[in-house]
């Protein structure tokens, strides 16, 4: 009889090569011994320490699909998957760090811009040097970036933007600042900003309860000139900004699972320990139930990841694949947290358990890179071919 592995039923462990298991590894370590000590502090008194960036550099983390001569790892997206799982089993605040500087900052730099733009940023970002934002959202306009009001007009020897981005993850920190806005003609064009432009200011926003421990601000423009070389010369509409997309919310789709499988750690070891009516909870059939649940969603999720990993490594990755992924593993993950809040009772709700600190974050993840609902329309329209969204 083949032996069950209860934690890894997929054996997705003997489905990796050799490389992506030691990054996995790598990083794993390096978030319990370093992340894991800071992240109840930094949840607490919402604070992100900016040497996280450094650090995460390091280690080959940030950009690290991209190609060794700009300073990143060139590894697979298998292996950048792993290690945003790793990273959210921690905090997706962090998670977010990463991944905006990865895949929303580095990527477009590097797919879209000029050989310049890719040796004058990827080689800082990479290094943690530099932190990097993305501003696509506007106060009015979140589901719909197509109808965004920020204007670039041309001027000579470049453009002068006007505009406000809300909800930016890292902006209050950015050195630079990939926004994207729409030319006099009504085409969206991306722009890099850098700070100490005239005119470009990145308020903090206080308050948050999801993602203490990461970053959020506002991107305001007024009349900023952004000389014609910091133009994304290699894109043009709405795909500028959705590819980048496509490269983060394959990220998020693993990296949620990470958060989902530590509650689903946490609420197995607490209800093994704790005792009420005379027995462990988990002798009780209705624990074991939710357990199985949690269980099999996480385990079903993970391998639909990795095949999408390898598909994108295969460069056949399809974005509804994408959308498919990021809507289940989130709304599964928000579920399962919900569910492992339940399990631990009072005590739950305390931040020493780390685990309403998922559920509180795991709301805006299930929110941000398209809400759970957009993904469904996205999906609904691939299989229907008729468009909802209006
Ligand atoms: P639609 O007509 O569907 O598409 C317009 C053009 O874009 C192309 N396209 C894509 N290209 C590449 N990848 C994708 N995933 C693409 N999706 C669409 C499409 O082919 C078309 O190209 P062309 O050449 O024909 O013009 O556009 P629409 O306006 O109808 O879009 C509707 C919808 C809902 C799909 C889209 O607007 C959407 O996805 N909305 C969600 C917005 C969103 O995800 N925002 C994310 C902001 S960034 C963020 O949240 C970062 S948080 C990060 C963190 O902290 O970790
Ligand atoms: P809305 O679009 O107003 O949606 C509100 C509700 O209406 C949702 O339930 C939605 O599903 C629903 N809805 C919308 N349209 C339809 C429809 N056609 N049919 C049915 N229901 C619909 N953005 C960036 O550009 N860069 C970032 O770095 C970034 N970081 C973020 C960090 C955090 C912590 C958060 C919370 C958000 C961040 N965002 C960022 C913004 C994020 O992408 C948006 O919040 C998200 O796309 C949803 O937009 P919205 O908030 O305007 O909600």
């Amino acid at each position: 009889r083949a032996r069950f592995q209860w934690e890894d039923p997929f054996q997705i462990d003997e489905q990796l090569s050799e490389e992506d298991r030691m990054i996995r590894d790598s990083a794993a370590q390096y978030c319990q011994e370093k992340l894991m000590p800071r992240v109840l502090e930094a949840n607490r008194n919402e604070t992100f320490d900016r040497s996280i960036f450094k650090e995460m550099g390091d280690m080959g983390f940030l950009g690290m699909t991209l190609p060794e001569e700009y300073g990143c790892s060139g590894v697979s997206y298998t292996a950048y998957g792993l290690a945003a799982r790793e990273v959210e089993r921690v905090d997706s605040g962090y998670r977010s760090a990463f991944s905006v500087q990865s895949s929303l900052v580095m990527h477009p730099i590097y797919a879209y811009g000029s050989e310049e733009q890719r040796k004058k940023y990827l080689p800082k970002l990479a290094s943690g040097e530099w932190v990097g934002c993305f501003g696509l959202t506007e106060p009015d306009h979140g589901s719909d970036p197509g109808s965004m009001v920020t204007r670039a007009k041309k001027v000579d020897g470049g453009y002068r933007i006007s505009g406000a981005k809300n909800w930016i993850t890292n902006s209050p920190i950015a050195d630079v600042a990939v926004v994207w806005a729409k030319t006099e003609d009504g085409v969206i064009r991306g722009f890099v900003l850098e700070r100490g432009m005239d005119g470009f200011e990145t308020p903090k926003i206080e308050g948050k309860f999801s993602l203490r421990a990461s970053v959020t601000g506002m991107i305001m423009m007024d009349d900023v000139f952004v000389p014609e070389e910091n133009l994304l010369p290699n894109v043009e509409g709405l795909k500028g900004p959705f590819g980048c997309l496509n490269n983060a919310r394959f990220g998020i789709a693993f990296g949620a699972l990470g958060a989902a499988e530590f509650c689903w750690f946490a609420a197995r070891d607490y209800t093994m320990d704790r005792k009420q009516f005379g027995r462990p909870l988990a002798a009780t059939q209705l624990i074991q139930k939710k357990l199985a649940d949690m269980q099999t969603e996480i385990s079903l999720g993970l391998q639909g990841c990795l095949r999408a990993a390898q598909m994108k490594d295969e460069g056949r990755c399809p974005p509804e694949l994408i959308s498919l992924l990021k809507r289940n593993s989130c709304g599964k993950s928000l579920d399962i947290a919900r569910t492992a809040r339940d399990m631990h009772g009072g005590n739950g709700v305390s931040d020493e358990y780390h685990v309403i600190r998922h559920v509180m974050n795991l709301e805006a993840v299930n929110t941000y890179e398209g809400t759970h609902d957009v993904h469904a329309l996205i999906l609904g329209r691939a299989q229907t071919g008729l468009q909802a969204f209006m």
